[in-house]
C-alpha cells in the first residue's frame, strides 16, 4: 500500500469510528451495508453469492440503444411465433404426433435477438445449441427465410415418407441443417462447454484461426439445469477462461410437471452457482416497463417485494393476471401497492419480463462480447406458454398440443396477428412476400451476419497417411510379448508423426495415460493446457516428465469420462463444424465407457461423429484382480446398440493395425459417418505373422479362418484374447482325434450386422448372401467364445449351419487371477475343448477329457452367483 493510500485509509477509518460514535451501532451498520451494496453494484466488490438481489445485472443507465428496426423485428417475431404454433397444432389435429408450443413461446425473443444481431453464419459459423423441443420455432424462422416450404412444416414429425422435419435437432435425420443433437437434457450444456474448450485447443495449436468473435451459444431450459451434466463442467469453462461460450438459460420457472423451484428462485440459485464458478452472470429479469416503477421505488419497497417472492408465486402472477398480481405481489407492501395505483390491471399484466424484452436481451448478449476471459451465462426471466391465453404459465402448459378457439384468439390479439378469427379452423401459416420490407429485413440481417442458421456445412476429408509403414510393421511376427494396448500406443505414436495426417490425430485420456503406458506421449507431444505450464513439474528431471503446454497435442481431461467424451465428440464432428477434420482417439477403461456415457455415445452417432474409441484393459477375465466394477463383459453389446458405431475385438497386432488403417480410410477418405469402438487388452503375448492370404476386408467384416484343418470335425469361433484359448483347445482336441478349424472373430457385431443387412435385402427379393453366412455355411458343430456375455456370440446363431454352442461371461465379475477367472466363467481352453467334444456327440471322449484335465463344471446360476 502506498503512503497516500494508507493516509486515506486512516481518514476513512476515522470517519467510520465517528459514524458509530454519533449515530449508534445499528444505524452505522445499516449505512455501511447500503454503502457496500452501492460499491458492489459499481463492480467494486465481489458479490455476496448467497444473497444475490433479484434484479437485472445491467441497469437501464448502462444499456445501449437497440440497433435493429424495432417494429419490423416485432412483426417478424410474431409471425414466427404463429407459424411455430400452427406447425404443432397441425401435427396434432388428426395424428396426435406431439410437439411443444409453450417452450418456444417463452424463448422466442431470446432466439430472435440472436438471429437478428448476433449469431454469425457462414462456413465458420457460430455454433448454436438450440434447445431441442424449441425446434418448431427454429423451423418456423427457416420457413420465413424461404428454406422450408409449407408442406415441410405440414410434415413436422412425419419423416418416413420423406420431406419431413424431425421432431428435434437430429443431424442424422437432417444432415444439412442441424449441427447438434440436444434434446436429451443436459447433453447440450456439457457438449457446448467442451466444444468451446476444443475450439481454444485448436486455435492454440494453430489448426484453427484465432477468432474472438466466434461464439458457442447454448440455449437450454431452467429445468434442464437439474441434470448433473448441465452444471458438471462449468468450473472447467471458467478455469479455462472460455470467453467464446455463452449459455442462455430460459428461466420460465417451469419444467414438464410443474415449477422448477416453487419454494425459492431458480435464477438466484443458478446465479450463485455460476458466479461462484467464476462466470460472467447476466441476470435479465425485468423488462423496460418495470424500469419506470423501479425508478420511482424510493422506499425500496418494490425491490423488497421482488426479493421476497418465490418462483411458485411468480408463476401464479402470469397464470392469474393483473388483478391477482396487484393483490398478491404489489399488495405485499403498501408502498409497492401505491406505485401501481395509477395502473390498470391490464397494464400490470403487461409488465414484461426481461427475457421477453429485446432491448434487455440485446444488452445481455452484448455484455458477453465485452467480457473477456470469462464464459457468460444469461439468466433470462420468461413466461412459459407466453401469450397462449388460459394456458399461459399453467402447470400443464408444457404438454399443450391442442388449443381452444379462445386460446387462439387470445394469441392473435396478444401478438396483433392478421388472422381472421372466423378462419381459425384453417390453421394457415403467415408469410411475407419477397418484396415486403419484413422479408428484406429478415434476409438482410442474416446476410450481414454471414448467412442463415442452422446449417451444417460438411467438408470432404482426405486424410490419407503419408506412408503405410505405421501399420505394416505389425505384419511380421512380434519379437517380444506385447499387449494390444502396447501395440496401440506404438501405432498412435507413429501416426502422430505422420507427415500428412499427424497433426490431425488427437489422443484423449481421462487420467489413465499411465495405466495404458502412454506417459511417453507427455513429453514428446505435450499435454494441452490453456495456460501452458506455470510451474516446474516434480518430475522435470525424468525422461517422461509431465509436460503441459499451450500447444500440447494430448487432451488429458482428468477423471471425467463425460467431459472427455464430449471433447471427443467436438473433435469427431470438427469436419462438419470447423471445416477441419480431426481424428480423435479416446482411450479409457472399457468399463467406464458406454455404460457410463451411453447417452453421449448415442448423441455422437446422431451427430455423425467420426473417430476412434479405445476400450482398454478390456475383458472380464483379462483384467485380473480388479473385480466386479472393472471387468467389462458387455461393452460390445452396448456398442452394438449404436447404429453407426462399428466395434471390434481384435486379438493380434496385425488385426488391430488393419482396423485402424481401414477405419481412417472409411471415415476420412471415403467420408462415411461411422465411428469405431475397439477393445484393447493388457495381457502380454507374442503376435504371429499375418497370414499371407488374409484380406483386410475379412478383418473388417468380422471373421477370417485363422487355422484350417483338412477335414475338420468342428470349428471354433473366438474373439479377442479367447482366440489364444481356442488355439490351445485345438491342440488338446487333437489328443482325442478331433480336428478343429479356428476362426478369428474380429467382430461378432459386424458379422451380425452383415447378416441382418442381407436378410433385409432378401425380403426385398434380392438374392443376397451375407459374409457371415458364407463363412459358416458348411454344416459342422461350432463353438463360439468371447470374453463377453453369451448374448454377444448368440447374435450370429441364425447364420451358422450345424450345432452352435456359445460360451461367455454372464453374471458379475470378481477379482482373482486370469486363470481362475477363465475357469470360473468357463471360457478357457479346457471348457472350449470339452464343449467341442460334446458338440461333436463324443460324450465318452468328453468324460475322459473331463477327468484328464480335472475340469470343474460350474453348475451355478450365473445371474445370482
Ligand atoms: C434426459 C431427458 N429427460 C427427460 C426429458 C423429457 N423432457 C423434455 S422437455 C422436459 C422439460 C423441460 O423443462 P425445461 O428444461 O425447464 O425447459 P422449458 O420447456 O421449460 O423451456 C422434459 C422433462 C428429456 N428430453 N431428456
Ligand atoms: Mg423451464
Amino acid at each position: 500500500m502506498t503512503q497516500k493510500h494508507s493516509e486515506e485509509l486512516h481518514d476513512w477509518i476515522d470517519a467510520l469510528e465517528n459514524l458509530v460514535l454519533f449515530n449508534g451501532r445499528e444505524n452505522a451498520s445499516e449505512l455501511i451495508k447500503n454503502f457496500l451494496k452501492y460499491a458492489e453494484n459499481k463492480g467494486l466488490l465481489e458479490s455476496n453469492f448467497a444473497d444475490l438481489p433479484f434484479q437485472n445485472s445491467i441497469s437501464q443507465y448502462e444499456e445501449s440503444d437497440y440497433p435493429g428496426d424495432w417494429d419490423l423485428e416485432e412483426k417478424i417475431r410474431h409471425y414466427i411465433r404463429w407459424n411455430a404454433l400452427i406447425t404443432v397444432l397441425k401435427a396434432n389435429k388428426e395424428l396426435d404426433l406431439g410437439g411443444h408450443i409453450s417452450t418456444y413461446s417463452s424463448a422466442s425473443t431470446l432466439y430472435e435477438v440472436g438471429f437478428n444481431h448476433f449469431f454469425r453464419g457462414g462456413s465458420l459459423s457460430d455454433m448454436v445449441y438450440f434447445q431441442g423441443h424449441s425446434s418448431p420455432g427454429i423451423y418456423a424462422r427457416s420457413f420465413l427465410e424461404g428454406l422450408f416450404k409449407e408442406h415441410q412444416l405440414d410434415n413436422f414429425r412425419q419423416e418416413i415418407d420423406g420431406n419431413g422435419l424431425s421432431s428435434y435437432p437430429h443431424p442424422w435425420l437432417m444432415p444439412k441443417y442441424w449441427q447438434f443433437p440436444t434434446v436429451s437434457m443436459g447433453l447440450g450444456p456439457i457438449m457446448a462447454i467442451y466444444q468451446a474448450h476444443v475450439m481454444k485447443y485448436l486455435e492454440q495449436r494453430d489448426l484453427l484461426k484465432n477468432d474472438n468473435k466466434r461464439k458457442i451459444w447454448m440455449f437450454c431450459g431452467d429445468g434442464e439445469m437439474d441434470e448433473p451434466e448441465s452444471l458438471g463442467a462449468i468450473s472447467l469453462a471458467a478455469r479455462e477462461k472460455l470467453d467464446n461460450l455463452i449459455f442462455v438459460i430460459n428461466c420460465n420457472l417451469q419444467r414438464l410437471d410443474g415449477p422448477v423451484r416453487g419454494n425459492s428462485r431458480i435464477i438466484t440459485e443458478l446465479g450463485a452457482i455460476f458466479s461462484a464458478a467464476g462466470w460472467n452472470v447476466v441476470n435479465t429479469i425485468w423488462g423496460r416497463k418495470w424500469d419506470e416503477l423501479l425508478a420511482k421505488d424510493s422506499t425500496g419497497a418494490l425491490k423488497w417485494v421482488m426479493n421476497n417472492t418465490v418462483d411458485g408465486e411468480y408463476q401464479n402472477f402470469k397464470a392469474k393476471g393483473g388483478a391477482y398480481t396487484r393483490k398478491h405481489f404489489f399488495g405485499k407492501h403498501p408502498e409497492a401497492l401505491k406505485l401501481v395505483e395509477y395502473m390498470s390491471d391490464d397494464e400490470i399484466e403487461n409488465l414484461n419480463r426481461g427475457g421477453h424484452d429485446p432491448l434487455k436481451v440485446f444488452n445481455a448478449y452484448k455484455s458477453a462480447y465485452e467480457c473477456t476471459d470469462k464464459p457468460t451465462v444469461v439468466l433470462a426471466f420468461t413466461v412459459k406458454g407466453y401469450g397462449i391465453g388460459s394456458r399461459q404459465a399453467d402447470n400443464t402448459t408444457h404438454q399443450v398440443k391442442k388449443l381452444t378457439d379462445e386460446n387462439l384468439k387470445d394469441f392473435i390479439k396478444k401478438f396483433n396477428l392478421p388472422i381472421d378469427s372466423k378462419k381459425l379452423k384453417d390453421l394457415e401459416y403467415l408469410k411475407f412476400s419477397k418484396n415486403s420490407r419484413e422479408y428484406k429485413y429478415l434476409v438482410n440481417q442474416r446476410e450481414k451476419l454471414g448467412g442463415f442458421l442452422p446449417r451444417r456445412n460438411v467438408i470432404k476429408a482426405n486424410l490419407k497417411v503419408s506412408e503405410n509403414s505405421h501399420f505394416d510393421e505389425f505384419k511380421i511376427e512380434s519379437k517380444r510379448e506385447m499387449s494390444t494396448t502396447m501395440v496401440f500406443v506404438r501405432l498412435i505414436t507413429s501416426l502422430l508423426r505422420d507427415k500428412k495426417i499427424g497433426k490431425h490425430i488427437v489422443p484423449i485420456v481421462p487420467d489413465e495415460a499411465r495405466t495404458f503406458g502412454m506417459d511417453g506421449l507427455f513429453r514428446q507431444f505435450g499435454i494441452y493446457s490453456r495456460e501452458g505450464q506455470k510451474y516446474q513439474p516434480e518430475d522435470a528431471d525424468k525422461v517422461m516428465w509431465y509436460r503441459e503446454s499451450e500447444d500440447g497435442v494430448m487432451l488429458e481431461e482428468g477423471i471425467n469420462e463425460a467431459g472427455a467424451f464430449s471433447a471427443w465428440i467436438a473433435l469427431a464432428t470438427s469436419y462438419a463444424n470447423n471445416a477441419l477434420p480431426m481424428i480423435p482417439f479416446y482411450i479409457y477403461y472399457s468399463m467406464f465407457g458406454f455404460q457410463r456415457v451411453h447417452d453421449l455415445a448415442w448423441a455422437a452417432g446422431d451427430a455423425r461423429a467420426r473417430g476412434f474409441l479405445l476400450g482398454a484393459t478390456s475383458g472380464r477375465t483379462t483384467l485380473n484382480g480388479e473385480g466386479l466394477q472393472h471387468q467389462d463383459g458387455h461393452s460390445h453389446i452396448l456398442a452394438q446398440t449404436i447404429p453407426n458405431c462399428r466395434s471390434y475385438d481384435p486379438c493380434f497386432d496385425y488385426e488391430l493395425a488393419a482396423i485402424i488403417k481401414n477405419g481412417i480410410d472409411d471415415m476420412y477418405v471415403k467420408n462415411n459417418d461411422n465411428y469405431y469402438y475397439i477393445t484393447l487388452m493388457n495381457e502380454n503375448y507374442l503376435h504371429p505373422t499375418r497370414p499371407k492370404k488374409l484380406k483386410d476386408s475379412e478383418i473388417m467384416q468380422g471373421a477370417y479362418l485363422f487355422k484350417q484343418e483338412k477335414k475338420a470335425d468342428v470349428r471354433i469361433l473366438a474373439s479377442g484374447l479367447t482366440l489364444r484359448f481356442a488355439i490351445e483347445a485345438s491342440k488338446k482336441l487333437l489328443e482325442f482325434g478331433v480336428k478343429a478349424n479356428i476362426w478369428s472373430i474380429t467382430s461378432f457385431n459386424e458379422l451380425a450386422r452383415g447378416g441382418i443387412i442381407a436378410d433385409q435385402e432378401n425380403m426385398n427379393e434380392q438374392n443376397s448372401k451375407s459374409f457371415v453366412e458364407s463363412c459358416f455355411e458348411d454344416v459342422m458343430p461350432t463353438i463360439a467364445v468371447s470374453e463377453y456375455q453369451k448374448l454377444h456370440a448368440e447374435q450370429i446363431r441364425k447364420w451358422i449351419s450345424g450345432n452352435y454352442i456359445c460360451l461367455g461371461t454372464d453374471g458379475f465379475g470378481r477379482s482373482d487371477t486370469r486363470e481362475k477367472l477363465r475357469e470360473f466363467f468357463e471360457i478357457d481352453s479346457n471348457h472350449i475343448a470339452y464343449n467341442a467334444l460334446l458338440a461333436c456327440g463324443l460324450n465318452n471322449e468328453a468324460k475322459k477329457f473331463k477327468t484328464k484335465y480335472k475340469l470343474k463344471l460350474n453348475k451355478k446360476n450365473p445371474y445370482i452367483r
